[in-house]
Protein backbone atom coordinates (compact mmCIF):
# COMPACT_ATOMS: atom_id res chain seq x y z
CA UNK A 1 0.00 0.00 0.00
CA UNK A 2 1.39 3.80 -0.93
CA UNK A 3 1.64 5.88 2.13
CA UNK A 4 0.92 9.53 2.43
CA UNK A 5 4.81 10.24 1.72
CA UNK A 6 4.17 8.50 -1.73
CA UNK A 7 6.17 5.69 -0.85
CA UNK A 8 5.26 1.68 -0.94
CA UNK A 9 6.83 -1.18 1.13
CA UNK A 10 10.37 -2.49 -0.63
CA UNK A 11 9.97 -6.15 -2.34
CA UNK A 12 12.81 -8.76 -2.12
CA UNK A 13 16.16 -8.50 0.00
CA UNK A 14 15.58 -5.21 1.11
CA UNK A 15 12.18 -6.90 2.54
CA UNK A 16 13.58 -8.68 4.67
CA UNK A 17 15.70 -7.01 6.71
CA UNK A 18 14.59 -7.07 10.75
CA UNK A 19 16.02 -3.61 12.08
CA UNK A 20 15.93 -1.46 8.84
CA UNK A 21 11.94 -0.88 7.55
CA UNK A 22 12.79 -0.31 3.61
CA UNK A 23 10.02 1.63 1.55
CA UNK A 24 10.69 3.41 -2.14
CA UNK A 25 8.67 4.36 -5.22
CA UNK A 26 11.01 3.20 -7.10
CA UNK A 27 13.71 6.23 -7.84
CA UNK A 28 13.74 6.91 -3.82
CA UNK A 29 14.54 4.10 -1.39
CA UNK A 30 13.45 5.07 2.22
CA UNK A 31 15.28 3.18 5.54
CA UNK A 32 14.32 3.21 8.36
CA UNK A 33 16.35 2.30 11.01
CA UNK A 34 13.69 0.65 13.26
CA UNK A 35 14.67 -0.01 16.58
CA UNK A 36 12.93 2.90 18.82
CA UNK A 37 12.64 0.81 21.72
CA UNK A 38 16.92 0.63 22.27
CA UNK A 39 16.66 4.78 20.77
CA UNK A 40 18.13 2.74 17.49
CA UNK A 41 21.14 1.67 18.82
CA UNK A 42 23.24 -0.13 16.36
CA UNK A 43 24.13 -3.17 17.01
CA UNK A 44 26.25 -5.92 14.76
CA UNK A 45 22.74 -7.09 13.16
CA UNK A 46 21.65 -3.32 11.85
CA UNK A 47 25.15 -2.47 10.80
CA UNK A 48 25.44 -5.69 8.65
CA UNK A 49 21.73 -4.67 7.56
CA UNK A 50 22.86 -1.40 6.72
CA UNK A 51 25.69 -2.96 4.29
CA UNK A 52 23.46 -5.13 2.48
CA UNK A 53 20.52 -2.57 2.07
CA UNK A 54 23.13 -0.04 -0.01
CA UNK A 55 25.00 -3.05 -1.33
CA UNK A 56 21.74 -4.86 -2.99
CA UNK A 57 19.73 -1.61 -3.80
CA UNK A 58 17.25 -1.85 -6.32
CA UNK A 59 18.70 -1.26 -9.98
CA UNK A 60 15.80 1.77 -10.18
CA UNK A 61 16.99 3.54 -7.06
CA UNK A 62 18.35 6.95 -7.53
CA UNK A 63 18.39 8.05 -4.35
CA UNK A 64 18.62 6.98 -0.38
CA UNK A 65 17.04 8.43 2.55
CA UNK A 66 18.09 7.19 5.96
CA UNK A 67 16.09 7.76 8.97
CA UNK A 68 15.29 6.58 12.53
CA UNK A 69 12.00 5.40 13.95
CA UNK A 70 10.70 7.01 17.39
CA UNK A 71 11.97 9.74 19.65
CA UNK A 72 15.79 9.56 17.78
CA UNK A 73 17.57 9.22 15.10
CA UNK A 74 20.14 7.11 16.77
CA UNK A 75 21.99 6.34 20.27
CA UNK A 76 25.19 5.21 18.36
CA UNK A 77 26.86 2.04 19.17
CA UNK A 78 24.90 -0.59 21.11
CA UNK A 79 26.57 -0.72 24.65
CA UNK A 80 25.50 -4.14 25.73
CA UNK A 81 27.93 -5.46 22.84
CA UNK A 82 30.85 -3.95 23.63
CA UNK A 83 31.21 -4.71 27.53
CA UNK A 84 32.96 -8.31 26.83
CA UNK A 85 34.93 -7.68 24.12
CA UNK A 86 38.67 -8.43 23.82
CA UNK A 87 41.06 -5.79 21.44
CA UNK A 88 41.01 -8.09 18.41
CA UNK A 89 36.98 -8.50 18.55
CA UNK A 90 37.11 -4.94 18.78
CA UNK A 91 39.33 -3.92 16.28
CA UNK A 92 37.06 -6.75 13.86
CA UNK A 93 33.94 -4.63 15.16
CA UNK A 94 35.50 -1.15 14.08
CA UNK A 95 36.03 -2.55 10.60
CA UNK A 96 32.63 -4.60 9.99
CA UNK A 97 31.10 -0.47 10.84
CA UNK A 98 33.62 1.02 8.24
CA UNK A 99 32.67 -1.67 5.54
CA UNK A 100 29.21 -1.28 6.42
CA UNK A 101 29.23 3.04 6.52
CA UNK A 102 31.79 2.72 3.42
CA UNK A 103 29.17 0.91 1.49
CA UNK A 104 26.81 4.04 1.98
CA UNK A 105 29.21 7.07 1.33
CA UNK A 106 30.24 5.17 -1.83
CA UNK A 107 27.32 3.37 -2.82
CA UNK A 108 26.07 3.98 -6.04
CA UNK A 109 23.43 6.57 -4.98
CA UNK A 110 23.36 9.61 -3.15
CA UNK A 111 22.16 9.13 0.57
CA UNK A 112 20.37 11.66 2.82
CA UNK A 113 20.07 11.45 6.36
CA UNK A 114 16.92 12.57 8.36
CA UNK A 115 17.34 13.78 11.37
CA UNK A 116 15.82 14.17 14.38
CA UNK A 117 16.29 13.70 18.13
CA UNK A 118 19.42 12.03 19.59
CA UNK A 119 22.23 12.05 16.77
CA UNK A 120 24.66 10.71 19.15
CA UNK A 121 28.05 8.73 19.19
CA UNK A 122 28.01 6.00 16.12
CA UNK A 123 24.73 7.95 15.24
CA UNK A 124 26.53 10.65 14.45
CA UNK A 125 29.36 8.61 12.69
CA UNK A 126 26.25 7.35 10.21
CA UNK A 127 24.57 10.58 9.69
CA UNK A 128 28.29 11.81 8.47
CA UNK A 129 28.22 8.94 5.81
CA UNK A 130 25.21 10.83 3.83
CA UNK A 131 26.11 13.33 1.55
CA UNK A 132 23.05 15.67 2.47
CA UNK A 133 21.71 16.30 6.35
CA UNK A 134 18.13 17.37 7.72
CA UNK A 135 17.92 17.76 10.92
CA UNK A 136 14.73 18.43 12.71
CA UNK A 137 14.42 21.40 15.68
CA UNK A 138 14.94 18.94 18.14
CA UNK A 139 17.99 17.71 16.83
CA UNK A 140 21.11 17.00 19.40
CA UNK A 141 24.67 16.08 18.57
CA UNK A 142 26.90 14.45 20.77
CA UNK A 143 30.43 12.77 20.84
CA UNK A 144 29.83 10.78 24.66
CA UNK A 145 32.84 8.11 23.65
CA UNK A 146 35.45 10.62 25.95
CA UNK A 147 32.65 9.97 28.88
CA UNK A 148 31.56 6.13 28.26
CA UNK A 149 35.75 5.28 28.26
CA UNK A 150 35.76 4.81 24.73
CA UNK A 151 36.84 6.15 21.39
CA UNK A 152 34.72 6.60 17.84
CA UNK A 153 35.17 3.43 15.85
CA UNK A 154 32.80 3.75 13.38
CA UNK A 155 34.77 6.20 11.22
CA UNK A 156 33.92 9.52 12.76
CA UNK A 157 37.40 10.69 13.20
CA UNK A 158 37.74 10.81 9.45
CA UNK A 159 34.66 11.97 8.45
CA UNK A 160 33.11 14.40 11.57
CA UNK A 161 36.44 16.74 11.41
CA UNK A 162 36.38 16.94 7.30
CA UNK A 163 32.17 18.60 8.39
CA UNK A 164 32.91 20.71 11.36
CA UNK A 165 36.98 20.62 11.98
CA UNK A 166 39.01 18.75 14.85
CA UNK A 167 39.11 21.24 17.30
CA UNK A 168 35.16 20.95 17.29
CA UNK A 169 34.96 17.47 17.72
CA UNK A 170 37.93 17.73 20.02
CA UNK A 171 35.47 19.96 22.46
CA UNK A 172 32.46 17.62 22.10
CA UNK A 173 34.70 14.09 22.43
CA UNK A 174 36.75 15.96 25.71
CA UNK A 175 33.93 17.47 27.49
CA UNK A 176 30.75 15.98 26.48
CA UNK A 177 29.34 19.07 24.87
CA UNK A 178 26.04 18.92 23.35
CA UNK A 179 25.28 21.00 20.11
CA UNK A 180 21.38 21.49 19.90
CA UNK A 181 20.05 21.73 15.49
CA UNK A 182 20.72 25.73 15.62
CA UNK A 183 24.63 24.69 16.40
CA UNK A 184 24.91 21.97 14.74
CA UNK A 185 23.72 23.64 11.31
CA UNK A 186 26.16 26.62 12.40
CA UNK A 187 29.30 24.28 12.72
CA UNK A 188 28.42 22.26 9.38
CA UNK A 189 26.56 19.44 10.83
CA UNK A 190 23.27 20.04 8.83
CA UNK A 191 22.34 21.82 5.79
CA UNK A 192 18.80 22.16 6.55
CA UNK A 193 16.56 22.61 9.43
CA UNK A 194 13.31 22.29 9.75
CA UNK A 195 10.37 21.97 12.38
CA UNK A 196 9.90 18.75 14.42
CA UNK A 197 8.07 16.57 12.25
CA UNK A 198 8.85 17.88 9.01
CA UNK A 199 12.02 15.56 8.49
CA UNK A 200 10.85 13.04 6.05
CA UNK A 201 9.28 15.43 3.75
CA UNK A 202 12.19 17.81 3.33
CA UNK A 203 14.35 14.68 3.08
CA UNK A 204 11.89 13.05 0.52
CA UNK A 205 11.50 16.32 -1.37
CA UNK A 206 15.43 16.67 -1.48
CA UNK A 207 15.54 13.10 -2.87
CA UNK A 208 13.00 13.94 -5.76
CA UNK A 209 15.51 16.86 -6.74
CA UNK A 210 18.30 14.48 -6.43
CA UNK A 211 17.21 11.97 -8.40
CA UNK A 212 16.07 14.21 -11.18
CA UNK A 213 19.55 14.35 -12.03
CA UNK A 214 21.76 12.60 -14.24
CA UNK A 215 22.99 9.69 -12.57
CA UNK A 216 26.38 9.98 -13.74
CA UNK A 217 26.20 13.64 -12.80
CA UNK A 218 25.29 12.55 -9.05
CA UNK A 219 27.81 10.00 -9.26
CA UNK A 220 30.68 12.70 -10.10
CA UNK A 221 29.41 14.26 -7.17
CA UNK A 222 29.38 12.26 -4.55
CA UNK A 223 32.18 10.19 -5.72
CA UNK A 224 34.43 12.48 -7.69
CA UNK A 225 34.55 15.08 -5.18
CA UNK A 226 35.06 14.34 -1.88
CA UNK A 227 37.82 12.19 -3.15
CA UNK A 228 39.64 15.22 -5.21
CA UNK A 229 39.38 17.31 -2.22
CA UNK A 230 41.53 15.00 -0.43
CA UNK A 231 44.04 15.18 -3.57
CA UNK A 232 46.84 17.54 -3.87
CA UNK A 233 45.55 20.41 -6.68
CA UNK A 234 47.65 18.82 -9.62
CA UNK A 235 46.27 15.62 -9.45
CA UNK A 236 42.62 16.32 -8.47
CA UNK A 237 42.48 19.09 -11.28
CA UNK A 238 43.91 16.48 -13.42
CA UNK A 239 40.74 13.81 -11.87
CA UNK A 240 38.63 17.32 -12.43
CA UNK A 241 39.40 17.18 -16.09
CA UNK A 242 38.18 13.55 -16.47
CA UNK A 243 35.34 13.59 -14.62
CA UNK A 244 34.27 16.42 -16.13
CA UNK A 245 35.10 15.31 -19.77
CA UNK A 246 33.00 11.67 -18.96
CA UNK A 247 30.18 13.24 -17.67
CA UNK A 248 29.55 15.78 -20.48
CA UNK A 249 29.96 12.97 -22.33
CA UNK A 250 27.12 10.99 -21.05
CA UNK A 251 23.66 11.15 -23.52
CA UNK A 252 21.94 12.76 -20.30
CA UNK A 253 24.22 15.39 -19.97
CA UNK A 254 24.16 16.36 -23.96
CA UNK A 255 20.37 16.06 -23.55
CA UNK A 256 20.15 18.16 -21.09
CA UNK A 257 22.34 21.07 -22.42
CA UNK A 258 20.24 20.55 -25.40
CA UNK A 259 17.40 20.98 -23.42
CA UNK A 260 18.40 24.42 -22.08
CA UNK A 261 19.86 25.96 -25.51
CA UNK A 262 16.30 25.08 -26.41
CA UNK A 263 14.63 26.94 -23.80
CA UNK A 264 13.27 23.51 -23.06
CA UNK A 265 15.00 23.74 -19.45
CA UNK A 266 14.81 26.11 -16.57
CA UNK A 267 17.00 28.96 -15.22
CA UNK A 268 19.00 28.97 -12.28
CA UNK A 269 17.04 30.13 -9.64
CA UNK A 270 13.26 29.40 -11.11
CA UNK A 271 11.14 26.56 -11.35
CA UNK A 272 11.65 24.71 -14.70
C1 LIG B 1 20.82 1.85 24.66
C2 LIG B 1 21.62 2.85 24.08
C3 LIG B 1 22.90 2.48 23.60
C4 LIG B 1 19.75 3.75 24.71
N1 LIG B 1 23.27 1.21 23.73
N2 LIG B 1 21.25 0.59 24.77
N3 LIG B 1 25.85 6.07 23.00
C5 LIG B 1 25.52 6.72 24.12
O1 LIG B 1 26.30 6.87 25.04
C6 LIG B 1 24.10 7.21 24.20
C7 LIG B 1 23.38 6.52 25.31
N4 LIG B 1 21.95 6.80 25.27
C8 LIG B 1 21.42 7.93 25.80
O2 LIG B 1 22.10 8.86 26.23
C9 LIG B 1 19.91 8.03 25.83
O3 LIG B 1 19.40 6.71 25.70
C10 LIG B 1 19.30 8.89 24.70
C11 LIG B 1 19.62 10.37 24.95
C12 LIG B 1 19.80 8.49 23.33
C13 LIG B 1 17.76 8.69 24.69
O4 LIG B 1 17.25 8.90 25.98
P1 LIG B 1 15.78 8.33 26.35
O5 LIG B 1 15.45 8.84 27.71
O6 LIG B 1 14.84 8.62 25.24
O7 LIG B 1 15.92 6.72 26.35
P2 LIG B 1 16.55 5.76 27.48
O8 LIG B 1 15.52 5.51 28.55
O9 LIG B 1 17.87 6.25 27.94
O10 LIG B 1 16.82 4.43 26.66
C14 LIG B 1 15.76 3.57 26.26
C15 LIG B 1 16.35 2.17 26.15
O11 LIG B 1 17.36 2.16 25.14
C16 LIG B 1 17.06 1.73 27.42
O12 LIG B 1 16.94 0.32 27.50
P3 LIG B 1 15.86 -0.38 28.47
O13 LIG B 1 16.10 -1.84 28.27
O14 LIG B 1 16.17 0.12 29.85
O15 LIG B 1 14.50 0.09 27.99
C17 LIG B 1 18.50 2.08 27.17
O16 LIG B 1 19.41 1.30 27.91
C18 LIG B 1 18.59 1.73 25.69
N5 LIG B 1 19.69 2.44 25.03
N6 LIG B 1 20.93 4.02 24.12
C19 LIG B 1 22.46 0.29 24.30
N7 LIG B 1 23.71 3.37 23.00
C20 LIG B 1 31.65 2.39 16.67
S1 LIG B 1 32.07 3.32 18.00
C21 LIG B 1 30.72 4.32 18.39
C22 LIG B 1 30.87 4.80 19.81
C23 LIG B 1 29.58 5.28 20.35
O17 LIG B 1 28.56 5.32 19.71
S2 LIG B 1 29.64 5.81 21.95
C24 LIG B 1 28.09 6.47 22.28
C25 LIG B 1 27.11 5.45 22.76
Amino acid sequence: MTSSTGLRPAEGLLAQLTMLRAETDGAVVHLRLNRPDKRNALNGTLVRELQTAFANLPAAARVAVISGEGAHFCAGLDLSEVTEQSVAEGIFHSRQWHAAFDAIQFGPVPVIAVLHGAVVGGGLELAATAHLRVAEAGTFYGLPEGQRGIFVGGSGSARIPRLIGVARMTDMMLTGRVYDAAEGQAAGLSHYRVDDGAGLAKGLELARKVAANAPLSNYAITQALPRIAEMAPAEGLFVESLMSAIAQGDEAAKQRVRDFLGKRAGKVGKAS
